[in-house]
């Protein structure tokens, strides 16, 4: 037994909680009988008749929280006013039940088969659908009065024995009425949204909940059986259930965050015609669409329209209110694609996916249209689905709005492509390999797998260049020194033969010489030759092959010698040989592979050389100068393409080790120099649009997107020795040849006590030059009266009206922002620093939430010079390290 006025209304919300809206009233100033009367239910035997009088009382109950006007505005042509919603879903039980199946029913008013047939031609003219919003008769009170007359007679029918056919519509109706339920919320939310006041619809209507991004599940492919079964309620659109094809694919278990499509929007989302459907790209321009509907910018960030009112976007929660055209151009921004329905239904019914209903509608890339074998209704009710079937798209899974129980894994949702008021989502996946294997690697799998689907699936590809090296990467690394472009190698070996003696005279008798990516050990023979009382000579090298042909030909060529070779990366923990035990170490690490670490990662292997090596060692290190940008190109950019195709093998050594299937002459060889970060990049470029298998995944690429596969730093001699001195090594002797100029310095260990440390430190301090800013290098610093914020990871981490402009010289203006202004805590202290003659020491931090790409990204002049006292206590960022600087102009307050 159960008394209507207690009957709660349920709606699916994230959080696993319930939406609660109490029905004790109908429209505002209108009697509700039921509820007046307290009439109960007891007499409804049956379970359909239960759920009728429910689900009727809850719609009432969704517009409780609305005023008289309220219910009547249309705010556009998809969406309809709240009576009309009341007054239609009651019409449908008398057009298709009542009228037919109840002998004798007179209807309530004649007119209103015109004004609240939404669709049905069989059923006769109706309204224009812009026009729902002229009603202003029937009063919401006929509106009311009408629901009761047909509940009544609804009620009776339903007492009665009905067929089979008459429970079928019943459940029809009820069915749609649920529809209607969740299209009068969509409905206010829209209405609101363009109220000026931003109106809150229920304050307490629960939001969705935050959590993770998403992780990609693999399925294999195979046949699949789509579509609903005969043994409970289904729309007819969702039948029949028939067999399918699916190729392996993985789809992600979670929806699309706010957070990232901050990012997305940030990278130049809506800005970027490459990623967008044609008709997409047309309307991004036409309504200016910068953003999800309902998001508008505010002076503290995005917020958001919800039934809630507006509210700060939550970076953390999926993504809503976004169109098809916006899902595709994200998921092709995203190197992925929208599932299909039938592997969004696959993935569902195998239990991978997660915010499968109570978050969002999830845009599929299938187009909506019958299945095979499907045939509408005989009877007007065959109008329901099917005749919408094309220029549609299906959407799967339900919403926060959707009424609790009302979807299932089968149901498919439809809209036109370019709808957005409706709570739709994205959820992302990609093609598997052909072998349909799981993309999750194993501890079978090599490093090199798991270093290559890492590098691959970052935002910016890229691999580590210790893979270059296989059997086929030695040759050719060997090859290009013999290139005339290539000076490194045939520089530093002069310089070696030209300084040998003088080397020598540092190697005392009996010690070992470790030598680090030994490669063919060419340049070793010269140390060899001079230093006869060098005993033993382990060579450390990734390369196996290299190692074992110099391993070899030095046994030959010196057969006295212990040869005893490492094969083992040097930049992990490495042991040497009991034959290096107590003789003083010799470290030599030629050919400038020092260039090819980042600055954090010199500094652990030189720190961790320095452990190995111990306290009276010689660390020998061959590095590239900076120099005029034509040589250092072109010694990258042989003629002969030598270096492209040491850069290619890359790929190929993907091709041969991790089943991979790269088309090398898809990919042009880049090689670049980057004068900011003084070094030589070397990258892939796709010539296309294209997709690789490797490593049992599969990597988009698009056309012109770049596989960056190396860094060459080079150095100034003052830049080596910093970076020497922090690591505990100081420049003991330096050699440097006549240009193109290359170096070999002999580092000591700094001895460990502090006098040491601070005479050198005081030694730089007195070396630096301080410059004062003129005519040749002027300097301004100015107020910036606009807001400027700086975002990372999606976050805001600082946020000013303070920020002071610095513009020098010919540079880009720089936004200096007071540290009290900024999230500090987000910050971590690195120990990189550089010096500005004009400025002062500089200091660096990382950003972690930014990951690798904000190493160092900001910086601070902690006592800056005189002319620039104006900075202190301020940071910079590097544009290129955050998600944006953003500067918003403040408008004036009336
Ligand atoms: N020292 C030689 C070879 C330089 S080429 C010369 O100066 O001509 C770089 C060498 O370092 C290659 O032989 C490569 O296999 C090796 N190498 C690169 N990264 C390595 C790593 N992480 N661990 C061990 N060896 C590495
Ligand atoms: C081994 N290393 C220092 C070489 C360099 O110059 O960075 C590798 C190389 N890359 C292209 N050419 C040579």
């Amino acid at each position: 037994m159960q008394t209507l006025g207690s009957n709660a209304s349920s709606f699916n919300h994230a959080d696993g909680r319930k939406g609660t809206v109490w029905p004790d009233a109908a429209l505002p100033g209108v009697r509700t009988n039921f509820a007046r009367r307290g009439l109960r239910v007891s007499d409804a035997t049956d379970e359909l008749s239960h759920r009728y009088v429910r689900l009727r009382h809850k719609t009432e109950a969704l517009i409780t929280p609305l005023g008289p006007e309220d219910v009547v505005v249309q705010s556009m042509p998809d969406a309809s006013p709240a009576k009309w919603h009341l007054a239609h879903t009651t019409w449908f039980f008398e057009a298709f039940l009542l009228s037919i199946h109840s002998p004798g029913y007179r209807v309530f008013d004649p007119d209103y088969n015109f004004l609240f047939n939404s669709y049905y031609e069989a059923l006769g003219p109706r309204l224009p659908r812009a026009q729902r919003g002229l009603l202003t008769r029937p009063s919401s009170i006929d509106v009311m009065a009408y629901r009761r007359y047909v509940d009544g007679h609804m009620r009776k029918l339903l007492q009665s024995a009905i067929s089979a056919e008459t429970e079928d519509l019943v459940r029809l109706g009820l069915a749609h009425e649920e529809q209607h339920q969740e299209l009068l919320l969509m409905d206010v939310l829209h209405l609101f949204s363009r109220s000026p006041t931003k109106p809150t619809y229920d304050k307490e209507w629960p939001v969705d909940a935050v959590g993770r991004g998403g992780r990609f599940k693999g399925m294999s492919g195979g046949p699949f059986e789509l579509g609903a079964t005969a043994a409970s309620f289904a729309f007819d659109n969702e039948c029949p259930r028939h067999t399918t094809w699916l190729q392996p694919f993985e789809i992600s278990d979670r929806l699309v965050t706010n957070g990232e499509w901050i990012t997305f929007m940030a990278e130049g989302g809506y800005a970027r015609p490459e990623l967008w459907l044609s008709d997409g790209w047309t309307l991004v321009q036409s309504e200016a669409w910068n953003s999800p509907l309902y998001w508008v910018q505010t002076p503290d960030g995005w917020s958001q329209m919800t039934l809630r009112g507006l509210r700060t976007v939550e970076t953390d929660a999926p993504v809503t209110h976004v169109s098809y055209y916006e899902a595709a151009a994200y998921a092709h921004w995203a190197s992925a694609r929208l599932p299909t329905e039938a592997e969004w239904e696959c993935a569902a019914r195998a239990g991978l996916l997660e915010q499968v209903e109570e978050v969002a509608w999830q845009w599929t890339q299938s187009a909506y249209s019958a299945y095979p074998g499907f045939r509408p209704a005989e009877n007007a009710a065959g109008e329901y689905n099917g005749k919408f079937m094309v220029g549609q798209v299906v959407l799967r899974g339900g919403a926060s709005v959707t009424p609790a129980h009302h979807s299932r894994l089968t149901y498919r949702n439809f809209y036109r492509p370019e709808q957005r008021w409706m709570f739709s989502g994205v959820r992302l996946a990609r093609d598997l390999n052909q072998s349909g294997e799981s993309s999750e690697l194993t501890a079978a799998d090599s490093d090199f797998a798991v270093d290559v689907v890492a590098g691959l699936s970052a935002r910016e590809k890229t691999l580590p260049p210790k893979y270059f090296y296989d059997a086929a990467g030695s040759e050719l690394f060997e090859a290009i020194g013999r290139t005339p472009e290539y000076y490194p190698t045939r520089v530093e070996t002069a310089l070696l033969q030209q300084f040998a003696s003088e080397i020598a005279t540092g190697i005392p008798e009996g010690a070992v010489l470790v030598e680090f990516g030994s490669g063919a050990s060419e340049k070793t023979r010269v140390i060899l030759d001079a230093a006869p009382q060098i005993a033993v000579y382990v060579p450390i090298d990734v390369s196996e092959d290299a190692l074992a042909k110099a391993a070899a030909a030095l046994s030959r060529d010196y057969p006295k010698l212990p040869v005893v070779p490492v094969a083992e990366d040097f930049t992990a923990a490495i042991r040497l040989p009991a034959a290096a035990q107590g003789r003083v170490k010799i470290g030599f690490f030629p050919g400038s592979t020092i260039g090819n670490f980042t600055e954090a990662e010199a500094l652990r292997f030189l720190r961790s050389v320095r452990q190995l090596l111990g306290d009276n060692s010689v660390l020998m290190i061959g590095a590239d100068l900076v120099k005029d940008e034509a040589t250092l190109v072109a010694a990258y950019n042989d003629v002969e393409g030598i270096t492209a195709r040491f850069n290619k093998n890359l790929l190929a050594r993907i091709n041969r080790e991790l089943g991979g299937d790269f088309d090398l002459d898809a990919f042009d060889h880049l090689a670049i120099w980057n004068a900011e970060l003084t070094r030589i990049e070397m990258h892939l470029v796709s010539r296309a649009d294209q997709i690789v298998n490797a490593a049992k995944h599969t990597f988009a690429f698009k056309a012109g997107e770049r596989l960056h596969t190396e860094d060459s730093h080079k150095f100034t001699t003052e830049s080596f020795a910093d970076l020497a001195a922090r690591a505990g090594w100081s420049v003991s002797r330096e050699w440097i040849s006549a240009a193109p100029q290359f170096a070999i310095f002999s580092l000591a260990p700094q001895r460990s006590d502090s006098l040491l440390s601070t005479t050198r430190r005081t030694r730089t301090m007195e070396t630096k030059s301080i410059k004062v800013p003129g005519p040749n290098h002027p300097i301004s610093i100015e107020p910036n009266p606009a807001r400027v914020t700086v975002r990372v990871g999606g976050r805001i981490i600082a946020d000013t009206r303070s920020a002071l402009t610095l513009r020098e010289g010919g540079y880009a203006a720089v936004q200096y922002i007071p540290q009290e202004d900024v999230d500090m805590t987000l910050l971590k202290r690195t120990d990189h620093h550089t010096y500005c003659p004009y400025k002062g020491d500089c200091a660096y931090y990382s950003i972690p939430l930014g990951g690798d790409r904000s190493v160092n990204a900001v910086w601070t002049y902690e006592a800056p010079y005189a002319a620039v006292a104006a900075i202190k206590d301020h940071v910079a960022f590097y544009p290129d390290r955050v998600d944006a600087i953003e500067e918003q102009k403040e408008s004036k307050k009336a």
